[in-house]
């Protein structure tokens, strides 16, 4: 088959999945780790634009974990990890904003934007998107989203624009500044949007059984036992975590994949195969 032909064919094989996903919420949860160089960005923003012109409502909420740590690093900041979260006192809690909210945000924006899309970056401080407490004194400054406003989000997209989020948050008592794992605020993002799909973006293909296969389909429940008995373990915990609580708040459907691999998120929405593990009721 020619090279045509065979886009053609491709096209005509995705209509029913642009039919079944035209003018459905997708969140995106774009991970520091599943962030390449220019090139990969480019990719992943020319998906988003896709996504956005067969009439899918993206909305992009991003990590930049690496990124922070490199900024900590030059600074001759220390930081620590307690249960998959950043340790942040004030000084770290101002790096985490600069670079989430000003450098990875906004190169995320440019990307969308040299793709051919709309794009407006923001946090959860503006427009009191996400209000949170602290999550565990042991934490410092690291929020858990308690009350969420999304209609600025709705405002975006249904105004043709590609929201972007920064998971950065202000807290409900002295406007303190609080630092929101990026898979956290995905979640709480989706719930409150009782979105169609959340798609978790990382550098791993997926949850794997203890035979260390990926698993394509899982069940709430298989999750479950399988955080119990300790198939599922390290960073994929919050992950599933996150999933479960956004499933419990009415989305769909979660999907856990590697945003390194091409076109990973139009591969999940719009083919057969889709990409990496799905878990739904
Ligand atoms: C994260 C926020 C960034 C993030 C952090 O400080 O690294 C907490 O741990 P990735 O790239 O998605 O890991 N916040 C509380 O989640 O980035």
């Amino acid at each position: 088959m020619s090279d045509a032909a065979f886009t053609a064919k491709m096209l005509s094989e995705a209509l029913p999945y642009l039919q079944r996903y035209s003018g459905a919420v997708v969140v995106v949860k774009f991970g520091g780790n599943a962030m390449g160089d220019d090139a990969a960005m480019a990719e992943f923003a020319r998906d988003i634009v896709l996504m956005r012109q067969v009439g899918v409502n993206p909305v992009v909420v991003h990590g930049g974990g690496p990124m922070i740590n490199e900024m900590l690093e030059k600074l001759g900041i220390k930081s620590n990890f307690v249960r998959g979260k950043r340790v942040t006192d004030k000084a770290t809690v101002q790096v985490v904003e600069m670079i989430l909210s000003g450098l990875v945000n906004k190169r995320i924006v440019q990307a969308i934007m040299d793709a051919g899309g709309r794009a407006v970056g923001i946090s959860g401080k503006d427009d009191d998107l996400m209000v949170c407490e602290a999550d565990d004194p042991e934490l410092g400054f690291v929020g858990r989203p308690i009350e969420m406003n999304v209609q600025v989000l709705r405002d975006l997209y249904n105004a043709g624009i590609i929201p972007v989020v920064a998971p950065v948050a202000t807290g409900m008592a002295d406007n303190e500044t609080f630092n929101v794992n990026g898979d956290t605020a995905a979640g709480a993002i989706a719930g409150a949007l009782k979105a169609d799909r959340l798609l978790l973006l990382t550098d791993v293909s997926g949850v794997k059984n203890a035979a260390g296969e990926i698993m394509t389909a899982i069940t709430p429940e298989e999750v479950r036992e399988m955080i119990k008995d300790g198939t599922i373990g390290g960073g994929m915990i919050p992950k599933t975590e996150t999933a479960l609580l956004a499933l419990e708040e009415g989305v769909r459907a979660v999907t856990i994949l590697d945003g390194r691999v091409a076109n990973a998120c139009l591969m999940e929405l719009f083919t057969d195969h889709g990409a990496g593990s799905q878990i739904r009721s």
